[in-house]
């Protein structure tokens, strides 16, 4: 008879219980993360951003789009976020998700309309099978709008994730801006493209897991934003699916991993692609990561850029509002949560 189990975070369960996965985290054998046959040591594009300011620009953008349209992923350094607010998110993020279960428990929700609330898994009342995963979800832009629900535990929560935010926006313009040249367009045109904006941030807690083949932290899932910036600690867990097979983008120390995000791939008329991704678990080590999901703002309308629409490449998708898109995002779960077939045209 399978065990019930009563905690509402994994990170409880795991620390009262537990040498073999629970029943409802097991998902169906042809659905899990063949650990086995996962490239490893493959060659993900590095981009100096360093280059983005000086005579090196035109190349650095070059390197850009061009990862974004094989790959729609890549690695930067010396991407401007200074060391000590990297490392100050990562350990509030981690003393956040070691404090005591009732703490915890003060900003938890089910709700994913709520702007800020720690869950689990990725939407539980719809789900039928959990990730191994607790996550605190958070709005972030304008910051002043949302920094006064954040945790107040630990006591420099605030102001640490709050600097980290501010930072991660401005790198996110500056992406966007050479984004943008690379498809030839104005430098602000994706900026203004998503209207007033929005940042969202997610800080995930993956517990080591007994038996990590089983489940997944999350499965395969496109980002339902314009671009990501995922900050990882020193544990690898990241994948993303690359010529049919999945390849490990193993953390490299004062890095950051760029993604595109759905709303990317319609605004660049599918010259870019929203890159399929997922997280797995290990058997000794907790993970830490930070995706910034940076957004069009609900209102704002979504649609090909005209400049690079011509009659070898019509526009793939009609206009819609973030909104119209975003609403299917958490009833649908992850794994259909690319959802981008009923705006094509
Ligand atoms: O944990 C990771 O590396 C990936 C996280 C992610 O894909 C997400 O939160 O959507």
């Amino acid at each position: 008879m399978a065990t019930a189990y009563t905690k509402l975070l994994l990170t409880d369960l795991v620390s009262s219980h537990v040498n073999q996965v629970p029943y409802n985290y097991i998902r169906p054998l042809s659905d899990r993360p063949d650990l086995l046959n996962v490239e490893s040591n493959a060659t993900i594009a590095l981009i100096d951003l360093q280059g983005l300011t000086g005579a090196n620009r035109s190349q650095v953008v070059k390197e850009i789009g061009l990862a974004c349209q094989n790959d729609g992923f890549f690695q930067v350094k010396n991407h401007g976020i200074p060391k000590d607010v990297v490392d100050g998110m990562l350990r509030v993020a981690k003393e956040f998700f070691h404090l005591p279960e009732s703490e915890r428990l003060k900003t938890y929700s089910q709700d994913p309309r709520k702007t800020t609330r720690l869950s689990t898994s990725f939407n539980v009342k719809t789900e039928k099978v959990s990730n191994w995963r607790d996550y605190l979800r958070l709005h972030c832009y304008p910051l002043e709008n949302f920094v006064h629900e954040w945790p107040s535990n630990p006591p420099c929560f605030r102001q640490v994730v709050g600097e980290y935010c501010k930072n991660t926006r401005e790198l996110a313009l500056r992406l966007l801006e050479a984004i943008s040249e690379s498809l030839g367009l104005e430098s602000d045109y994706m900026e203004k493209a998503l209207g007033k904006q929005a940042q969202h941030m997610a800080i995930n807690y993956y517990p080591p897991c007994p038996q990590p083949e089983l489940t997944y932290g999350l499965p395969g899932h496109k980002d339902p934003n314009a671009i990501t910036i995922l900050l990882q600690d020193g544990v690898s867990g990241l994948q993303v699916f690359r010529n049919g097979k999945w390849v490990a983008v193993n953390p490299i120390p004062d890095t950051l991993v760029i993604n595109i995000g759905d709303m990317m791939q319609v605004l660049s008329n599918d010259r870019f692609n929203s890159v399929l991704h997922r997280a797995i678990v290990n058997g000794t080590s907790e993970r830490i990561s930070v995706p910034t999901f940076y957004c069009p703002s609900p209102d704002a309308l979504i649609k090909p850029a005209e400049a690079i629409a011509d009659e070898e490449h019509p526009p793939m998708y009609r206009s819609f509002t973030y909104e119209d898109y975003y609403v299917n995002f958490w009833d649908q779960g992850l794994q259909f949560a690319s959802c981008l077939d009923v705006f094509k045209l």
